[in-house]
């Protein structure tokens, strides 16, 4: 069947290549594409899906052989083109232009070597079925193994106990990225060499390339750097609360905080320890998983809240199909990949979801998000397929988590009623300005580490004596944050991770957490929102749903900043209006921190001695002079009357 497809392919592509290459013939050329690639693809993705929700041998093997077919096709389509097109750089139409830069443009498709593209494919697969089938036995605490959904997740975010902590924290690292070193490492030499056949230094250099931006590097550390302050007030803040709640003999002197203390296996997102940094616990909070087992929420009933709220401003429902096809729940009868996904079949009507849902607030958010992908797949769908992607992978992350900004908010909760009342003062404001923080500005740091961890190792200035090193660095660096046990390059921290195993690029994270903010604001200015930023719900307005939709239909058509110019009036990424949401909350978190030294030393406590070069302690440190030389003064004194 596959061979037939490719040889009625090749016929085809043959009889077009006995014309001219005209751009009438360039048009015709990408309609016959469409058409075929609609059927390569989906038949690929459905292979993809076999293997993800049912980790087999035999999946594998299937879904390998679909990437080689895929590859292959690709790999034709891009010859046909450059015999038959030598000059559709020339043509006058911008989009058909566009569609042939992206069919030509292979990324490791492009190796002329079958072997290694198979195993590019085999050890993705491979790291994400160890990533998805890790266990953890805890009998000490009196637990059995568990595994990371759900096991592992309630605990890091439920146990208060540091050792029980510690022991889930170490015990993840240990059943996944250990086992993962040898074989990333080879999969990282491997894509290098594939990538260099498309023209790229590294495999770093290709992924930044889907932002169309040459300064892209330094704009998003020109974001992060504007962000910072928020960060270290917020960090400084929660860590005085840990210090009260665990002890402070456990928090190293160089500013950090345990990793292992925030409610999260990486520390990526706080919002499970809202207990233990509340505000002001005599007024108002919304606990939304207690209202969700209140109200009896089931796993169907919170994928349809989830609908809801894009049909309620106009968007599209999901389609019949995806209620029967889509994997919503945890099978207790086979290993799956776990973490939650979002996918489009190319056939412009099968789209699916893949998640463990748990009955949780958190759960309820990543429900809300993978929906927000399913949307964005149905609003372009009926573009060309080259063309049915976010208009950057930052943009398609923005746009599943957009709503998290107003579902999340006490008018929203409201109105489904999961909240009583609407508090309206301001201890219940800062409430719940704290827990939004929780979430998107604990993140911010997280979300930008990861990429430069990995675009350090594509571009060998990280080598394997290095990888945990490194990754420490940046973890101590930007998040201010601490290993609870001792590391070493026996260690692969990075591999407890899904996106390194699954390779997917993060750095689209921390873009979409700036771009959801300046979409959310220019929603609610177009529906005549007037009131803080954090407090405005979309929910039920067509006029947000419309704007929302103009640029979601471009997909990938048009540069993003074009996109960027349809929704928000301008093309530029900017923190401004995150900066707005969360000002009255770094206005409070400064007045808390008056007596706190804000910042930490970039210096690990347990450091990884790297095999060569001693530690420098790069990165300025941001503990007070006095602070240290105190310290100093302490510890003599000490020495001397002991
Ligand atoms: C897809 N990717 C999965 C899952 C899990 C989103 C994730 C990050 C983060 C907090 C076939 C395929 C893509 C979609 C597409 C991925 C999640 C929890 C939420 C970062 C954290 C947050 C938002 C993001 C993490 C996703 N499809 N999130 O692969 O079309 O490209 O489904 O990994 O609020 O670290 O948890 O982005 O949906
Ligand atoms: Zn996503």
């Amino acid at each position: 069947m596959w061979i037939e497809i490719l040889v009625v392919m090749s016929m085809t592509l043959g009889r077009l290549q006995a014309q001219a290459g005209t751009e009438a013939d360039g048009i015709q050329f990408l309609d016959e594409y469409n058409t075929k690639a609609g059927m390569v693809y989906n038949e690929n993705v459905k292979a993809a899906w076999n293997y993800y929700t049912n980790i087999t041998d035999e999946n594998l093997e299937a879904m390998t052989a679909s990437n080689l077919e895929s590859a292959e096709f690709s790999k034709d389509v891009a010859r046909n083109i450059s015999a038959r097109f030598p000059n559709w750089n020339t043509f006058t139409r911008a989009d058909v232009r566009r569609q042939f830069k992206k069919l030509v443009d292979l990324g490791f498709s492009a190796i002329n070597d079958t072997e290694k593209l198979k195993s590019i494919s085999t050890l993705e697969a491979e790291l994400t079925g160890i990533y998805s089938t890790g266990k953890v036995c805890l009998p000490e605490f009196g637990k059995g193994c568990l595994s990371l959904e759900p096991g592992l997740t309630d605990l890091m975010a439920e146990s208060r106990n540091y050792q029980e902590l510690a022991a889930a924290w170490k015990g993840w690292r240990d059943a996944s990225g250990k086992k993962m070193k040898s074989k990333y490492t080879d999969f990282v030499n491997v894509m290098n060499e594939a990538i260099a056949f498309s023209g790229y230094n590294d495999t770093g250099e290709y992924w930044r390339s889907w932002y169309e931006t040459p300064t892209f590097e330094q704009d998003v550390k020109n974001l992060y750097e504007q962000l910072r302050p928020l960060y270290e007030n917020l960090h400084a803040y929660v860590r005085r609360k840990l210090m009260n709640k665990y002890g402070a003999q456990y928090f190293p002197d160089n500013g950090h905080i345990p990793a292992h203390l925030f409610g999260n296996m990486w520390s990526q997102e706080w919002v499970n320890i809202y207990d233990l940094v509340e505000p002001y616990p005599e007024a108002t909070s919304v606990d939304i998983t207690a209202k969700m087992v209140e109200k009896g929420y089931n796993i169907t009933h919170m994928y349809r809240v989830a609908e809801e709220f894009f049909t309620s401003i106009g968007l599209d429902a999901m389609p019949e199909g995806f209620w029967t096809k889509s994997m919503l729940e945890k099978p207790a009868d086979r290993e799956v990949v776990c973490h939650a996904s979002a996918w489009d079949f190319y056939d412009g009507e099968d789209f699916r979801i893949k998640q463990c849902t748990a009955i949780t607030a958190e759960q309820l958010r990543v429900v809300h998000h993978e929906i927000g992908h399913v949307i964005y797949y149905l609003a372009y769908r009926k573009l060309p397929r080259i063309f049915r992607k976010g208009a950057n992978p930052g943009f398609h992350e923005g746009m599943a988590d957009i709503v998290s900004l107003s579902f999340q908010t006490p008018e929203h909760m409201k109105a489904i009623g999961l909240l009583d009342e609407i508090p309206t003062d301001d201890k219940s404001d800062l409430n719940f300005l704290l827990k939004m923080a929780l979430d998107k500005v604990a993140f911010l740091p997280f979300g930008y580490l990861i990429d430069q961890w990995r675009w350090s190792v594509f571009n060998g200035a990280t080598t394997p004596a290095t990888y945990n090193h490194d990754w420490w660095d940046l973890r101590c660096k930007y998040q201010g944050i601490s290993p609870p046990v001792e590391r070493s390059e026996d260690d692969f921290d990075p591999g407890a991770k899904y996106h390194i195993p699954g390779n997917t690029p993060y750095i689209r994270y921390f873009v979409s957490y700036i771009l959801q903010f300046q979409w959310h604001k220019a929603l609610c200015d177009e529906i005549g929102y007037v009131g803080p930023l954090h407090r405005c719900d979309v929910y039920r307005d067509s006029a947000a749903g419309d704007l929302l939709r103009n640029m979601l239909m471009l997909g990938s058509s048009k540069p993003w900043q074009e996109a960027m110019e349809v929704i928000t009036g301008s093309p530029e990424m900017s923190v401004l209006p995150m900066v707005e949401y969360f000002d009255p909350l770094l206005q409070w978190l400064k007045e808390q921190n008056k007596e706190e030294n804000i910042g930490w030393s970039s210096i690990c406590p347990t450091d990884i001695p790297s095999p060569d070069s001693p530690r420098s302690a790069s990165g300025s440190s941001n503990i007070h002079p006095t602070a240290l030389l105190l310290a100093g003064l302490i510890l003599v004194l000490g020495i001397i009357f002991y």
